[in-house]
């Protein structure tokens, strides 16, 4: 990675009434996100589920909108430098959690074309990236297609962590993107391609990152929503402040 910052955009994945228990010391006109870290705001039509890492602790904190925001400490702490928080440098937690506390929980999430996605087990999550909540796109992120191919197949691991088929099964990658020689489901094309069992498969993950990533973004037309045919490159910026002006996403840095 370069020097300076990376910017990310935060999407901001809204959690449904009745809030889980552990947010339930959070009134019901607030509302809670589960805010997730992507370099692909231009992706969030493709969006099929949200992953958290179950072993992994999040806070629930207030932001100055008024609203709550669930991440790692360490991304609340960037955060609150970073003017989402009343006053700079201050967390005001409101909840400490896990990541099996807010599993298989039902979420809102914009520009996908599925009602309501659930938040699912990812193993892989760093703890010292973004907000350690991740979007998921499994159409053009690898990580993505094999972590949902995982449960998809394995009933034992949504067993495991509480998840039950109707969060899993019916959620299949959307074509969203056109990617020359990948095709409109560039993510499974080279997992395929490249025979990837398991989002433990790091090698050939990064491998997969590398094959897709670039053209993506240089050569990729999207096929949905507003900006339909037109491409990746011309259009990423404009989606982006798009989804910020309308309140569903934000500007980080770390
Ligand atoms: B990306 P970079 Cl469609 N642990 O968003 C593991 N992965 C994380 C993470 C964490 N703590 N925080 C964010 N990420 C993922 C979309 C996407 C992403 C697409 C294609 C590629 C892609 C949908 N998931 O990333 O190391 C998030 O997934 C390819 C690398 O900072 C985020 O963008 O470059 C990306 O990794 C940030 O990774």
């Amino acid at each position: 990675e370069g020097v300076g910052p990376q910017e990310y955009t935060i999407i901001k994945m809204k959690v449904m009434k009745p809030y889980p228990k552990k947010l339930q010391c959070v009134s019901d006109d607030t509302p809670i996100y589960l805010v997730a870290a992507t370099l692909r705001p231009e992706t969030m039509y493709g969006q099929t589920n949200c992953w958290v890492r179950p072993d992994m602790k999040y806070i629930a904190f207030s932001t100055i909108k008024g609203e709550v925001f669930v991440s790692t400490k360490r991304a609340a702490r960037n955060m609150s430098w970073q003017g989402f928080t009343k006053e700079e440098n201050k967390i005001d937690i409101v909840a400490e959690l896990v990541g099996s506390d807010i599993l298989g929980i039902p979420l809102k999430s914009p520009k996908t074309s599925y009602d309501v996605i659930y938040t699912l087990p990812m193993l892989t999550i760093k703890e010292d990236k973004g907000t350690g909540v991740v979007t998921s796109v499994p159409s053009d992120a690898p990580d993505d297609y094999a972590a949902l191919t995982d449960l998809k197949k394995k009933q034992p691991l949504r067993e495991k962590y509480g998840i039950t088929d109707d969060m899993v099964l019916p959620y299949d990658p959307i074509p969203i993107i056109e990617v020359p020689d990948f095709g409109n489901l560039s993510a499974v094309t080279v997992c395929e391609q490249l025979n990837i069992q398991s989002q433990n498969d790091a090698v050939k993950l990064l491998q997969a990152k590398e094959m897709v990533y670039l053209k993506g973004f240089y050569d990729g037309v999207l096929l949905v929503g507003e900006y339909k045919n037109q491409k990746i490159r011309d259009i990423k910026k404009t989606i982006k402040d798009e989804l910020i002006k309308n309140n569903e996403a934000e500007v980080y840095y770390e």
